[in-house]
């Protein structure tokens, strides 16, 4: 018996598919088609398990749809702008497309060791100016349609790196990087109007039924629509005066407006325009609004800090009471990109309020009483109260429930004119401008006169010159002696390029529309588009739940809307696959051990390598390189194959849950490949030619006997394994596989009959396993007898005649109640359904052998005797 060399025979398969150009796009449009995209790596090196996991999960269903006879579109690239990049320029003094390419190189030969049915004649880099440029044209076009616009905007600055930071890159306050603390300044900036779509973003989630829905919630709450109101109220100087040329109006934004008669202070942002306008004057809230300055912008930061504030001296006059007058303070807490800016303070009725007042001596007056608790009685303590109930303390709103008096207060605004009813998103726009040099540049030109202009469509793409230097801080753009300087397209006179570059979101959020026509002089050609999209079958991490999903979502409403495509969404199923996680090791001194270091004794016992020296075991986690838990898949699939790790991937727990990589799993899967092989190695001389017709024994009409049972078996693998990867239950379709080669194997005999069902079972073993284990499917198929390569054979069929239950379970009551079950042929008549139930001991023991009063039968379920 030959040992399965699946170093040659992994090898041969990839080389076959290569040459016979396998997995091409069909050209031709029309037909059933299936668009299986896997999110694109980013170039950082090496693949990681994760990588190995998402292509392995998206090759499966793409096999899978190619045999069912869907055009399939399967293709790959690299998401190549980043920061990484620019890292690795600053640390090893490598040009960052030079690291860029060079991992690109070694990551596609690992992604083709895996033997991925990728169409790689369509691979897309993003750093590509082929590949930019399109994105330029279609921001200016953006720009145009009033979806992209440029304003001032606060952001985290880094004053040693010189540059902005996103809010994970603050860290406690410091930069990341420098350990710098954090500014924050005003910076122009140019944005995408995401906002444009809000509803519609969040409306449509509902049309995503094959989207899973924790991302769909997650979605809505990033979306997150408020309903509430609008209230203007009036100001005026007290201890302070109000800054000169302020009109007295401020604008606040509540989902409460039913608890006003609360109130007990107004707040505004440390960033509103007023709060800068007192500040001039006021040096402890110039001092104090630096210090809030210094959280950084992320909402994370400002939610955890302590409530603080400062008051300015002016008061407003409460909206309802006449006279009431509540003091204006510019509190920490306070959001100057969210709503207007500005709130009220309503302490009973919110936990933030409550801690500012009890902070500010400021009064907590109750006006939503619980249900059952009466108004004199109820009192706030430490909590706030945020529950339902009904209004008191509050005027013309006494006695109504919160969402009656949400709606009187609202009229009543109205009618006064001091306010609406407003909705509002927590959604912001999209801020794209980042000041770095590893991304796509911005074809905009500044010009003192003229303002920005757009670069002229024949001047695109606007490409990142080769040679800039980071031997200093900041953007390599900026000071770069000549790239920046060029002649205004709109006068003529002396300009400069705009030397921000894109948020690299913003390449992932259109590239598989770029995957339809990888060649074409426009972003996509416009048939190959509307063929293919949406994605049929997108698949990733749940980490992209929110940002790139959302972004891809509403790019592709800014493509339509500036007509360069026709659908709205971009991704009608999604798969979200679960991480990969690994034990954990620590030595004696506590340090963490990588997987090879550790030796395993036992179950619970493992030793050094080095050293024999005792191994604390850890539990499973998330695989990461802070606790060493992490394995090289290559590794793996230089030790064990494709193959082996595929099905390892594809078996161990649904795709979208966490998998334990573990040493025991991978030996698992490479055994049984071993089994398969010697499996059908033992059986193939003895098996029928392909092709024989079956002999009338097992005959789908009229078979009878062990060998028929064996085909119905086979028949009923083929239905539930297909349902189950339509379903995207990889793990159980292995297990049936399991099951179905213990059954093949099971099949006695050398009789015709069964050397004929022996085959029909192999080949069937083989074909269903092929999208997992493409290599070595491919050989067995040859090996038995297949002309074909597996790849270009259809998905097999399972015979209803076969798959139908021969015999179903029939539950026996008696006078309702459940007695017993019986074991009916299916379709059984009403007659003998009856007398099998009343031949039960069980129902006996009640008609005491006497005939019942009544029987009634639902074919192929219940038997109800009423006795
Ligand atoms: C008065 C009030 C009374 C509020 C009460 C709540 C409870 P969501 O649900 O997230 O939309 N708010 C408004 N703008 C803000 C900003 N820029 N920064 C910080 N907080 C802001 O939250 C809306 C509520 O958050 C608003 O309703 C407002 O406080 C506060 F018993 O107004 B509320
Ligand atoms: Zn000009």
């Amino acid at each position: 018996m030959s040992r399965y060399d699946f170093k040659a025979n992994e090898q041969k398969w990839q080389d076959a598919w290569n040459g016979a150009r396998a997995f091409a796009t069909p050209e031709g449009l029309d037909g059933p088609k299936a668009y299986v995209l896997e999110m694109f790596p980013y170039p950082s090196g090496r693949i990681h398990v994760g990588h190995v996991r998402v292509y392995t999960l998206g090759d499966v269903i793409a096999r899978y749809k190619r045999a069912r006879g869907f055009n399939v579109l399967h293709p790959m690239g690299w998401d190549a702008f980043g920061l990484p990049a620019e890292n690795a320029a600053i640390e090893n003094g490598v040009h960052p497309a030079k690291w860029t390419y060079q991992n690109i190189d070694h990551m596609r030969a690992q992604l083709k060791s895996m033997g991925l049915s990728i169409d790689w004649s369509r691979e897309v880099t993003t750093c590509d100016a082929d590949y930019y440029r399109h994105e330029q044209k279609m921001f200016l076009d953006f720009l145009k349609a009033g979806l992209a616009y440029r304003r001032e905007s606060w952001v985290n600055w880094d004053p040693v790196d010189h540059t902005v930071l996103a809010n994970e890159q603050v860290i406690d306050g410091k930069g990341w990087r420098s350990g710098a603390p954090v500014e924050k300044r005003k910076l122009s900036q140019w944005f995408l109007k995401i906002t444009a779509f809000a509803d519609e973003l969040r409306d449509d989630l509902a049309t995503l039924e094959r989207w899973p829905e924790r991302v769909r919630i997650m979605q809505e709450n990033w979306i997150g629509r408020s309903e509430g109101a609008r209230i203007r109220f009036r100001l005026s100087g007290e201890k302070n005066a109000l800054p000169a040329g302020h009109d007295g109006n401020l604008e606040v934004f509540t989902t409460r407006p039913d608890t006003l008669f609360g109130a007990a202070f107004v707040a505004i942002s440390p960033n509103h325009p007023l709060a800068d306008s007192l500040a001039a004057k006021d040096p402890a809230l110039a001092a104090f609004i630096a210090e809030c300055n210094a959280l950084g912008t992320s909402e994370e930061a400002i939610e955890k800090a302590e409530k603080k504030g400062v008051n300015t001296g002016l008061v407003a006059a409460h909206p309802f009471i006449e006279g009431h007058r509540l003091p204006v303070y510019v509190a920490n807490f306070v959001l100057m990109d969210y709503g207007t800016g500005a709130i009220f303070g309503c302490p009973a009725h919110d936990q933030r309020d409550l801690d500012f007042a009890r902070k500010y001596g400021l009064p907590v007056r109750p006006v939503v009483i619980p249900e059952g608790e009466d108004a004199a009685g109820f009192a706030v303590g430490n909590e706030a109260y945020t529950g339902d109930g009904r209004l008191a303390n509050s005027g013309f709103l006494d006695g109504l429930a919160v969402a009656e008096a949400k709606a009187e207060a609202n009229r009543r605004l109205e009618a006064t004119g001091q306010g609406k009813a407003e909705i509002t998103y927590r959604l912001r726009d999209w801020g794209v401008s980042r000041q770095r040099y590893w991304g796509c540049p911005i074809p905009i030109i500044h010009c003192a006169s003229c303002g920005p202009q757009p670069v002229p469509d024949r001047d695109l793409p606007v490409k990142l010159p080769d040679d800039v230097t980071f031997d200093a801080p900041g953007n390599p753009l900026a000071r770069h002696p000549t790239w920046k300087h060029v002649k205004c397209p709109a006068c003529g006179k002396d300009a400069e390029r705009e030397t921000d570059t894109f948020d690299t979101f913003f390449e992932s959020s259109w590239y598989f529309a770029r995957y339809c026509s990888p060649a074409s002089s426009a972003p996509f050609d416009r048939k190959a588009a509307d063929y293919w999209l949406p994605v049929d079958q997108y698949v990733g991490g749940i980490e992209h739940a929110v940002l790139h999903l959302l972004y891809s979502r509403f790019f592709t409403r800014a493509m339509k809307a500036c007509g360069y495509i026709g659908i709205r969404e971009p991704f009608d199923g999604l798969l979200t696959q679960g991480m990969v996680c690994h034990e954990t090791y620590r030595d004696g001194a506590g340090r963490w051990l990588y997987p090879e270091e550790v030796r395993r004794e036992s179950a619970t016992v493992a030793v050094k390598v080095s050293d024999g020296s005792p191994v604390t075991l850890g539990r499973s986690e998330k695989m990461s390189k802070s606790k060493k838990n992490v394995v090289d898949p290559q590794t793996i699939i230089d030790a064990y194959g494709a193959d082996t790790v595929r099905l390892f991937i594809v078996s161990d727990s649904p795709p979208e849950r966490d998998l334990d990589w573990t040493d025991s799993g991978i030996d698992g899967a490479w055994r049984y490949l071993g089994r398969l092989w010697r499996l059908v190695e033992d059986a193939a001389p003895g098996l029928p030619a392909p092709g024989t017709p079956a002999p009338a024994s097992v005959a789908a009409e009229g078979g009878s006997g062990p060998a028929f049972e064996a085909r119905r078996t086979i028949h009923k693998a083929i239905k539930d394994a297909t349902d189950d990867i339509e379903r995207l239950h990889f793990n159980r379709m292995v297990a049936r596989l399991r099951e179905l080669t213990n059954a093949v194997a099971d099949i006695a005999g050398e009789d015709d009959a069964a050397r004929w069902v022996r085959r029909e079972g192999l080949e069937t073993l083989v074909r269903l396993a092929a999208p997992t284990i493409p290599h070595i499917a491919e050989e067995l198929w040859t090996m038995l007898g297949g002309r074909d390569m597996l790849v270009a054979t259809p998905w097999p069929e399972a015979d209803a005649r076969l798959t139908a239950d021969a015999t179903v379970t029939v539950a026996v009551q008696v006078n309702g109640k459940l007695r017993g079950t019986i074991e009916l042929p299916r379709d059984a008549d009403k007659a003998a359904a009856e007398q099998a139930a009343l031949a039960l001991p069980a129902v006996q023991a009640f008609t005491g052998g006497k005939p019942p009063r009544k029987v009634i039968v639902v074919p192929n379920r219940i038997v109800n005797v009423v006795a």
